[in-house]
């Protein structure tokens, strides 16, 4: 392997080991057989973590619709007609009922999703009462909610937000054939924001639109080259959902998901690695793939922001069947 430059980051838990991938060492990691790939992937997974601990992240959608952004994927933009209404945002009474029967049900951080491109002032205010409510809770906290000013990313910084989630979706090259209304700069100013803020940043892309592998490859490149690398990383499998511009998207083969699970683990190795949205639609042995590949998040809970995830039921069948448990129980 080429750039042998290992360096320990400052981590919240742990060191970060961070080195310099290429797109093309990223794509020999996506070429490598199936075995061989997943053999690192788990050497790496077990070199930094308990590989039968699970981290679960409940989703709630605290504005939902009407977004002035025109993200093909995204069933939530104004662009596109996919029956999602323009509500109003929730108040912080809803917000906290929703946090309490989280965390009842084991989860262990709530993040909060704003169809925004980018937060007011007034909105913001309202968010900050909600990070209070639910960190004191004793949950960790999770916002995405767009685009922010350094103003708006010192007061959730303040109010104790632990990660604010904001994904580069796909590669600098096919980003321009999925959204119009912002640039890929844009993304990369508001995670550098709140890297400097000394929150922890949650970002990672979405697989299955349509990009080809050396695309796939250039995202895991981006996010892996980030000084430091995020500390949280949902992949997600495109959801595709009746009236976007991405409905009829070419079915992405699981054990490419799969694998880009396993690349994200070895180029990312301290980093939570999140098996996002998508696994509603997924079996549940391409999900225990998707573990032994080094998934060792998810998200939890019936909802994702706008469709549906695995109901807890289900979710809590199948960690037991593997043997699983979730972080919150174990720490
Ligand atoms: N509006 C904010 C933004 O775009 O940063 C926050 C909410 S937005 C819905 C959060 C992320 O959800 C997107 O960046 C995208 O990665 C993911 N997402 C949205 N629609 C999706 C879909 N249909 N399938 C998979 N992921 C999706
Ligand atoms: C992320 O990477 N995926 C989540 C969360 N961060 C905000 C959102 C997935 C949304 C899937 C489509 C929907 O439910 O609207
Ligand atoms: Fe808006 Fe975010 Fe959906 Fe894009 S992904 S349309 S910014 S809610």
């Amino acid at each position: 392997m080429s750039t042998q430059t290992l360096k320990y980051m400052r981590h919240a838990k742990r060191p970060a080991i961070q080195r310099h991938w290429s797109v093309d060492e990223v794509e020999a990691l996506f070429k490598l057989p199936f075995a061989d790939l997943l053999y690192r992937a788990q050497q790496v997974h077990r070199e930094h973590f308990d590989p039968n601990a699970v981290q679960l992240s409940t989703l709630i959608s605290i504005k939902t619709g009407g977004c002035s952004e025109d993200c093909s994927y995204c069933p939530q933009s104004s662009f596109h007609s996919t029956g999602v209404e323009d509500k109003k945002m929730l108040g912080v009474d809803a917000v906290v009922a929703a946090a309490r029967y989280a965390k009842q049900n084991g989860a262990d951080r709530f993040c909060m999703g704003a169809a925004w491109r980018e937060p007011s002032d007034a909105d913001l205010a309202r968010v900050v009462e909600m990070v209070k409510a639910v960190r004191a809770m004793g949950l960790e906290t999770c916002a995405t909610l767009g685009m922010l000013t350094d103003e708006q990313t010192e007061q959730l910084r303040v109010a104790g937000l632990d990660y604010y989630n904001h994904n580069l979706d796909t590669s600098p090259e096919f980003y321009g054939d999925i959204i119009s209304t912002r640039d890929y700069r844009d993304r990369l100013d508001t995670l550098e924001r709140v890297r400097k803020a000394g929150m922890h940043v949650c970002s990672g892309g979405i697989v299955g639109m349509g990009e080809n592998l050396t695309q796939r490859a250039e995202l895991v490149a981006q996010l892996a080259n980030m000084e430091p690398y995020p500390d949280s990383v949902p992949i997600n499998n495109l959801v595709k959902v009746e009236g976007t511009p991405l409905a009829q998207a070419e079915e992405l083969d699981p054990l490419d998901f799969v694998r880009t699970i396993a690349v994200a683990r070895i180029t990312m190795p301290t980093a939570r690695v999140r098996l996002s949205a998508g696994r509603q639609q997924m079996s549940d042995a391409v999900q225990a793939l998707c573990f032994l590949a080094g998934a060792n998040s998810i998200f939890y809970g019936d909802q994702l922001l706008t469709t549906g995830n695995p109901d807890v039921e289900r979710d809590r069948k199948l960690l037991d069947r593997l043997g699983m448990y979730p972080l919150a129980g174990k720490h």
